[in-house]
């Protein structure tokens, strides 16, 4: 068998960049080891930077986005018993973020592939990649009907995630890995209620980190900073809404409750591994890269990645250059070295440390205090958490 491009992994990445691809008369086929029910279900991210929105219009993605989507031209941040907003539109030139959760983008994509007659191949195992330094690197699976294929690419592009094959296959010694780890988790629920407050809420407490969002106007999206080791049955319902309103707790406001219909530990992590390409494989989105989750960028980088390398594929494909390829990792490094300073940054300042003396968590309150009271450092906030532009 025969494709132009094969992609491992249904994520964000890997569906944008087949129909990326597909755009510009490029065939690929996407193969994934779930099912696609479950790809469709997986809770994770739901913030959609500005860039990202006006991307997704452009490629024509966006109907359900801009009838269903939420635009938030801001976020409260809650600290030492006060909420603070910070106005994005005035402090950004009117840009603005987007609610719209992971799992509908991943609908939306599944559905155009299809509709479009796009290769898409589910429930499928035993994913191999080889000869990445010859010019016919070749993908292997197993059909979930147990039929074994082999697939001969022009390129392959590794968008299996964190705990893929495609950034294992590459020879050990030729990666570098830059990480830190951070000594607590992020417990998410997604609740049966309304959301509580008009735009996000990113605070910090005494008792640890927590966050509202939201995922349409009837369902909350909550968050917890919890110890990184913590098991979630030890989270029944009722101490969950417990530490959420002691976080949340501010007067003449009230945290709404629901049912809980979805929760979940996940830790937190900071990773790049580079650079992205070895041969004829490419690696995008968190399949080489990890932030976490205080800036709402993972998603939006595995967006950004792709942007990049489809226009690099497709420059190859026709015109035989491989000057954009070639400068596919470079170029994306450079966005994601800037989203994770981003991304630690919000962290570091919103987070219980439980290394932190006093002096460290009276340097956080200040830092606070400076990026809601001063012009020029809720600007800088600002204009990165809309995103930075592309390149
Ligand atoms: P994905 O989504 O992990 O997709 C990888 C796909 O590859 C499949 N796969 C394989 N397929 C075939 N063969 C194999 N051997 C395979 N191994 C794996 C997997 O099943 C999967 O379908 O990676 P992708 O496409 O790079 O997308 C990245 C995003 O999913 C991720 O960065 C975000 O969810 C991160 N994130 C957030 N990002 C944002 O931009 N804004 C947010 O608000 C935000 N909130 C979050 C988040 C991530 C979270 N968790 C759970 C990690 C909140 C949370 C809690
Ligand atoms: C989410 O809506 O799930 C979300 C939003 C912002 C974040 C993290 C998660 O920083």
């Amino acid at each position: 068998m025969r494709t132009q491009v094969g992609i491992v992994g249904a994520g964000p990445a890997g569906l944008l960049l087949s129909h990326l691809l597909a755009l510009r008369g490029i065939d690929s086929l996407v193969v994934e080891d779930r099912s696609r029910a479950y790809c469709e279900a997986r809770q994770r991210a739901g913030l959609l930077e500005d860039g990202t929105v006006k991307l997704l219009r452009e490629v024509d993605l966006a109907q359900r986005l801009d009838a269903e989507g939420l635009e938030h031209g801001g976020i409260y941040l809650q600290f030492a018993g006060e909420r603070h907003h910070l106005d994005f539109r005035d402090l950004t030139g009117g840009r603005t973020v987007t609610i719209y959760a992971q799992t509908e983008i991943v609908k939306d994509l599944i559905a155009r592939r299809l509709a479009d007659g796009g290769a898409l191949e589910f429930e499928i195992s035993g994913t191999a990649v080889a000869g990445l330094t010859t010019d016919r690197p070749v993908l292997s699976y197993t059909t979930a009907g147990g039929e074994r294929r082999e697939v001969v690419c022009d390129a392959i592009a590794g968008c299996d995630g964190f705990h893929g094959i495609c950034r294992p296959s590459i020879p050990p010694g030729l990666l570098t890995v830059r990480d830190r780890d951070y000594p607590y988790a992020w417990l998410g629920i997604t609740a049966e209620v309304p959301p509580s407050t008009d735009e996000l809420i990113y605070n910090r407490h005494p008792d640890g980190f927590a966050l509202h969002t939201m995922r349409t106007p009837q369902v909350s999206r909550l968050y917890l900073q919890v110890p990184p080791d913590d098991r979630i049955e030890a989270w029944p319902d009722e101490r969950i809404w417990g530490a959420l309103q002691r976080r949340f707790a501010l007067p003449g406001w009230e945290l709404k409750e629901g049912p809980i219909f979805d929760k979940a530990i996940t830790p937190m992590r900071s990773f790049v591994s580079s650079p992205m390409r070895y041969g004829r494989l490419f690696l995008a989105g968190d399949a080489a890269h990890i932030v976490p989750p205080t800036g709402a960028k993972g998603l939006n980088l595995a967006v950004a990645d792709v942007r990049v390398l489809a226009a690099a594929l497709a420059e190859r494909c026709s015109t035989g250059s491989d000057e954009r390829l070639r400068a596919y990792s470079a170029t994306a490094l450079r966005r994601i070295w800037k989203a994770q300073r981003f991304s630690w940054w919000m962290t570091s300042m919103l987070h219980q440390f439980p290394e932190n003396n006093v002096y460290q968590r009276r340097l956080q309150l200040a830092e606070l205090d400076y990026v809601t009271s001063s012009r020029a450092a809720s600007t800088a906030l600002a204009e990165n958490y809309v995103g930075l532009p592309f390149e």
